[in-house]
């Protein structure tokens, strides 16, 4: 369905709209539009495209049809009342995410990026109509746009990333969807880029770093992600989930997932269609 025959000059229109900015000197957090949280306040992407829970549809009378006219003239089909229903998404990350669905922020981490250490799990509930999807922010902490953290510190380094997901259907408790390799993922904030200035004096200066601006709709239902990767995905020996991670039971179907890589890959974002 996504194939038009005309997508190619689509992308061409949207092509303004996506900017690749290659920065060598990155001593400011020039954080961008989709990466503007570090320090765990609101996201400023949220631009809700839709309601949670208002996607039913609604029959009534007509209360100027009168009986004679309904019976010779109603040739509408049976119209299907869509269910609302309602979910929790249970979800760890390695170090702080926001969750969206259907473009509308439904729940935050709780804890700050800029807290050391900032491992912990949290519960989101919502109602939502199938098909709905749920868009995830992620992100690794880093002190700057080198992409380190404890600059200046003896332990300087990359940190690196992870998260986990799980959408239950709260009136069955199954487990609807997890995050696996189906999830859509764009990295837009990679560094360093140059690896080998981990432990520069000065890697504010020395460390390269790609940040992308995407579209402020990427969490709504309605946006095209098919030119972004499948997320890749990670075993726990690799991601090291740590504190909150083991109070969640999660469902096989719920794997840790990231980009491509976990200490160079910092702020990603993250989409799947329930249905
Ligand atoms: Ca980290
Ligand atoms: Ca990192």
């Amino acid at each position: 369905m996504r194939q038009l025959p005309n997508q190619a000059s689509w992308r061409a229109a949207l092509f303004p709209f996506v900017f690749v900015g290659l920065v060598t000197a990155c001593g400011t957090s020039s954080d961008n539009v989709a990466d503007t949280t570090d320090d765990g306040a609101s996201s400023t992407v949220a631009t809700a495209q839709t309601s949670i829970g208002t996607a039913q549809t609604t029959v009534t009378a007509d209360p100027e049809s009168t009986d004679e006219d309904s019976a010779s003239t109603d040739t509408s089909e049976p119209t299907q009342i869509a269910a609302v229903s309602t979910f929790s998404i249970e979800v760890w990350a390695d170090n702080w995410m926001a969750v969206y669905v259907d473009g509308v922020l439904i729940g935050e981490d709780s804890v700050p990026i800029t807290t050391e250490r900032s491992f912990n799990a949290e519960v989101f509930t919502f109602e939502a109509t199938y098909p709905f999807t749920v868009a995830i922010e992620a992100k690794d902490f880093k002190e700057t746009d080198s992409g380190l953290e404890y600059i200046g510190e003896a332990n300087q380094q990359m940190g690196d990333g992870g998260i986990i997901a799980q959408v239950i259907d709260t009136s069955t408790a199954e487990v609807v969807a997890g995050t696996d390799s189906d999830w859509k993922a764009l990295v837009v904030h990679q560094a360093p880029l140059n690896t080998d200035c981990e432990h520069d004096a000065n890697p504010d200066a020395t460390c390269e770093s790609l940040i992308i601006e995407t579209s402020s709709d990427w969490a709504s239902a309605g946006f095209d992600d098919s030119d972004w990767t499948n997320a890749s995905v990670w075993g726990a020996a690799d991601v090291g989930p740590k504190d909150g991670y083991d109070e969640i039971s999660w469902d096989p179907s719920a794997q840790l997932i990231w980009g491509t890589d976990l200490r160079v890959d910092n702020t990603i974002l993250l989409r799947t269609t329930i249905s």
